[in-house]
C-alpha cells in the first residue's frame, strides 16, 4: 500500500485530494495546524475524517516535519498548506512569505535530509504571473510578475522547488494551478462568497452582496479534477512543472449574474461594489492553456463554468434550507458558532 501525506489536510484540496487517493487505495496522513477550534468540518462532510491519519504538521515549525518523516518516509507528499487568501496577504505579509515561502523550503529540505526519495507536489499557483499584459493564455513558459505578497512568496516557493528537483535530483514537481472551486471552499473567497450570499438571499436571510472588483477575470475550475492532475504529476516517469486550467476566463460579475440567475433571482437587484473589498494591486486576467498536461498526462477539466456554479448554488442553498430546518449547524457557511460571515464587516479583505 502506498503511503502519502498531504499537508493542509483541513483545506478545500486536502480534503478532495484525500478522498481520491484513499480511493486509489493510499494509506493517507494528513498534515494539520492546531487551532483552539477544530477544524474538521470538510473532512467529516466529505466522509474521509475516519479514514485518515491526523499528524500534527505546520509550515512554520520544522520539528514537527522531521519527527514526521523520521518516522514514515512517505511514497508521495503533496504540499498544499500556505496562507492561501491574497486579500489577507496585504495585511499580512510576513506571516504570508514564512508560512506560503519559506514554509516550502522547510519542508523540502527535510525532505531531502530525511526522506530523499519521496516524491514532492508542491502547490504553485497561477497568481505568479500577475502582471500579465498581452501573454494570454499563460503557459509553463510566461513570465511571473507577482502582484501581491501571496504571489511572491509563492513565487519564490516555485523557484526553491525546481532548485532542490536540479540540485538534489529529487522527484518534485510544482502544479501551477488556476483558481478553482467548489461547494468546499473558503467563504472569504469570491466564488463561494457569492453563492453562499445567493443561497442566503434566496431564503431571506441576507439582503444584499456587496463585492470589490467585479472586472477581474479568472479562469475557473473544480477542485475534484484539479487534485486529480496533481496526482498524475507524481506518477511521470519525470518530476516536471504543468499548468493546471480551464483555458476559459469570465469576469466575477459573469459568475455573480450566473449565480443569482440559477436561483431565479436578478444580480442587478441585489448586488453593490464597495473600494473596502478592493485590493492595493490586483491581478486583472487569467486564463491558462493546460495544453502542456493534456499531452503529456492526458489531463483535461470535466466539470464547466456553469456546472460549476450550479453545483455550488444549489449546494448552498441546501445547507441554508437544513438549517433553517434545525437539521444541521452549517459550520461550512459560518465561521464559528453564532458568528455568521456576513455579520464581520469589518473584515475588509472578505
Ligand atoms: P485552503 O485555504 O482551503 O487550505 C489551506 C490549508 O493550509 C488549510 O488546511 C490550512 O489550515 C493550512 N495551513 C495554513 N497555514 C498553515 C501552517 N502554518 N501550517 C500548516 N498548515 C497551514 O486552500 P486550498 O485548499 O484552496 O488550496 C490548497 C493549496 O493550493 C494552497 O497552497 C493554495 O495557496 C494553493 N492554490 C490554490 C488554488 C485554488 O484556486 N484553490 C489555486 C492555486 C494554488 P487551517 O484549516 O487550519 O487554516
Ligand atoms: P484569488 O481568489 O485572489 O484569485 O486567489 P479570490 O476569490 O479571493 O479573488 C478573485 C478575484 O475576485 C476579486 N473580488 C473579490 N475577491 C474576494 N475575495 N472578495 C470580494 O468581495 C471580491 N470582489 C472582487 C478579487 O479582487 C480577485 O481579483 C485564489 C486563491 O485560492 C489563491 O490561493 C490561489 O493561488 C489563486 O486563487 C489562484
Amino acid at each position: 500500500m502506498k503511503i502519502a501525506l498531504i499537508t493542509g489536510i483541513t483545506g478545500q484540496d486536502g480534503v478532495y485530494l484525500a478522498d481520491f487517493l484513499l480511493k486509489k487505495g493510499y494509506d493517507v496522513y494528513g498534515g494539520f495546524r492546531r487551532l483552539s477550534t477544530p477544524n474538521f468540518w470538510r473532512l467529516k462532510d466529505m466522509e474521509v475524517f475516519d479514514k485518515i491519519k491526523l499528524v500534527p504538521l505546520d509550515l512554520s515549525d520544522q520539528s514537527s516535519m522531521m519527527n514526521f518523516l523520521e518516522k514514515i518516509k512517505p511514497d508521495e507528499i503533496y504540499n498544499l498548506a500556505a496562507q492561501s487568501f491574497v486579500g489577507v496577504s496585504f495585511e499580512q505579509p510576513i506571516h504570508s512569505g514564512d508560512i506560503t515561502g519559506l514554509g516550502v523550503t522547510r519542508l523540502i529540505d527535510t525532505i531531502r535530509t530525511l526522506s530523499p526519495k519521496s516524491k514532492f507536489y508542491q502547490a504553485s499557483s497561477s497568481e505568479m504571473y500577475g502582471d500579465v499584459g498581452d501573454a494570454v493564455p499563460q503557459d509553463e513558459t510566461t513570465v511571473f510578475k507577482p502582484r501581491s505578497p501571496y504571489a511572491a512568496a509563492k513565487t519564490y516557493a516555485h523557484y526553491i522547488v525546481q532548485n532542490y528537483r536540479s540540485a538534489y535530483n529529487l522527484y518534485a514537481c510544482s502544479g501551477i494551478l488556476f483558481n478553482h472551486e467548489s461547494p468546499y471552499r473558503g467563504i472569504e473567497f469570491v466564488t463561494r462568497k457569492i453563492t453562499n450570499a445567493v443561497a442566503r438571499i434566496k431564503l431571506g436571510l441576507q439582503k444584499e452582496l456587496t463585492l470589490g472588483n467585479i472586472d477581474a477575470q479568472r479562469d475557473w475550475g473544480f477542485a475534484g479534477d484539479y487534485v486529480q492532475a496533481m496526482w498524475m504529476m507524481l506518477q511521470q516517469d519525470k518530476p516536471d512543472d504543468y499548468v493546471i486550467a480551464t483555458n476559459e476566463a469570465y469576469t466575477v460579475r459573469d459568475f455573480a449574474k450566473k449565480s443569482f440567475e440559477i436561483a431565479g433571482l436578478n444580480y442587478e437587484d441585489y448586488t453593490k461594489t464597495d473600494t473596502k473589498f478592493m485590493r492595493p494591486s490586483d491581478v486583472h486576467l487569467l486564463k491558462g492553456n493546460p495544453q502542456k498536461a493534456k499531452d503529456k498526462m492526458g489531463w483535461e477539466p470535466k466539470v464547466n463554468f456553469n456546472e460549476l456554479i450550479k453545483m455550488m448554488v444549489e449546494r448552498d442553498i441546501q445547507r441554508w434550507r437544513r438549517y433553517l430546518k434545525g437539521e444541521v449547524f452549517p459550520w461550512d457557511a459560518i465561521n464559528a458558532e453564532g458568528w455568521e460571515v456576513t455579520s464581520l464587516p469589518s473584515y475588509r479583505f472578505t
